[in-house]
């Protein structure tokens, strides 16, 4: 193929505006796309190796920059590129009964950075996403409290407004993997978490509007979805960073993540971050409401279940490679993951290669910020050697991420919950990734 003139481009560039001019984007689009086969056609006639060729590869010009492209408005809120369509929520059919009281996990294999977009935000629903008119959404605080009160969305957003960025994940992350690994895929094994930039109004000024009476030790949130999902939060919580919040990541809160107006509690148990948020009792205990009973406690080895298991320990993952995330060719490598925790800020990552007899300290890149995932790195060589690749996390209280026999040492196989264990990774000399556990 040869480059083509100046005289063709032109032609083909006035073509393409002639179509954008009769303003009628599919007859734009079909003809587009039998231009694309006519090309195609010259190419093949002209490639030796037929297949693979494109016309699109230098030394050609490529299509899309012989051609005018679509105007503004087109997608008047935008999507990513087709390209990258695989990028999605996923669910694990088995697990739950029924999509309305289901979770879908973020495709954290895929994501770059520490921030997830909202659109792959993991989701968990108790009963559904509620369409909410933010116009008739009320907050109501009361119970021991001196002045009892009622917000409209407009009131809570003249408060002086706060923007952090914080994870949130479900403490069930990891669970289906206590007795044993059975999850081919880091997105089944890790992905109901994210961390987005939400903006809101702390709890503990609209609190003091209302005025906590000494009494006042604990709180319920409540949801206004079918489910009225609540928990009880302990005061000092709230006092220390629990937020109302209503956008995330710049924008209005998603349906799914509780629009128009969510609790969040940084770097404890995703339940507790009530979505949809209706009502704030004030009391002096807790309430002991089915959240924080039958479901979201800890069933020990010896049959008795821990209660109010709030925080979500340091943890850590490596996402590059995965099962989803092949080693493709032998040479430089750089071994990137996420590390998280709800005491505060991440300390450190070290890197092990043989399923954790030695240890390497990694790299944390970008930000290190409070309960805030954490992005880490590690640079080195693959020639074909098999790995058993695992990270350990430790925080700025000196907690370090435990081995699974010392978790379950602990804890036993009976849990659901609060699995943060050392992920191991089985690089093969194939480059694959499986999922395995090392005791
Ligand atoms: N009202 C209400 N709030 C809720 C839930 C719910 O079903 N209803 N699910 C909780 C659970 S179990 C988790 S893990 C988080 C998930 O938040 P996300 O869907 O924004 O990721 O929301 C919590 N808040
Ligand atoms: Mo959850």
């Amino acid at each position: 193929m040869t480059i083509p003139s100046t005289k063709e481009l032109l032609q083909t560039m006035q073509e393409a505006a002639e179509n954008l001019s009769k303003n009628d984007r599919r007859d734009f689009l079909r003809k587009g796309v039998s231009y694309l086969a006519g090309a195609a056609a010259v190419g093949s006639a002209g490639a030796a190796s037929g297949a693979s060729f494109s016309t699109n590869l230098p030394p050609n010009e490529p299509i899309w920059g012989r051609q005018l492209g679509s105007g503004v408005v087109a997608n008047p809120y935008g999507e990513p590129s087709h390209f990258e369509e695989h990028v999605v929520r996923r669910t694990v059919p088995w697990l739950t009964a029924e999509s309305i009281s289901s979770i879908s996990m973020s495709p954290i294999q895929n994501l770059q950075g520490i921030i997830t977009p909202n659109g792959l935000v993991f989701e968990r629903y108790h009963a559904g996403v509620p369409s909410i008119n933010p116009d008739e959404h009320r907050l109501m605080i009361h119970g021991l409290v001196d002045n009892p009160l009622i917000f409209t969305m407009e009131d809570l957003m003249r408060f002086p407004s706060v923007s952090e960025i914080k994870f949130i994940e479900c403490p069930a992350n990891g669970g289906m993997e206590w007795r044993g690994p059975q999850m081919e895929a880091l997105q089944f094994t890790h992905g109901m978490l994210s961390c987005c930039e939400w903006t809101g109004v702390p709890l503990k000024v609209l609190l003091e509007e209302a005025g906590i009476q000494p009494e006042g030790k604990w709180i319920l949130a409540e949801g206004a979805d079918g489910a009225h999902m609540s928990r009880s939060i302990p005061i000092e919580k709230i006092l220390d960073d629990t937020l109302v919040v209503y956008a995330q990541n710049g924008e209005m809160l998603r349906p799914e993540q509780g629009y128009p107006l969510r609790l969040l509690n940084p770097g404890w148990e995703g339940n507790t971050s009530i979505k949809w948020l209706r009502r704030i009792e004030v009391g002096d205990m807790p309430w002991h409401h089915r959240e924080e009973t039958s479901k979201y406690t800890d069933l020990m080895a010896d049959g008795r279940a821990r209660r109010f298991t709030f925080v979500q320990e340091c943890n850590s993952v490596i996402t590059s490679p995965c099962p989803e995330n092949p080693i493709k060719k032998p040479g430089f490598i750089e071994i990137e993951g996420l590390a998280w925790t709800g005491r505060g800020k991440i300390k450190g990552v070290d890197v092990s290669f043989d399923g954790g007899v030695n240890w390497q300290p990694a790299q944390l890149k970008g930000l290190v910020l409070d309960k805030a995932l954490t992005r880490f790195s590690f640079q080195t060589k693959w020639s074909g050697q098999p790995w058993l690749l695992q990270s350990r996390a430790y925080d700025e209280t000196g907690y370090v991420q435990p081995t699974l026999a010392q978790l379950r040492e602990q804890r036993g196989v009976n849990s659901i919950y609060h699995k943060n264990s050392i992920h191991t990774w089985q690089v093969q000399p194939t480059g694959e990734v499986k999922n395995v556990q090392v005791t």
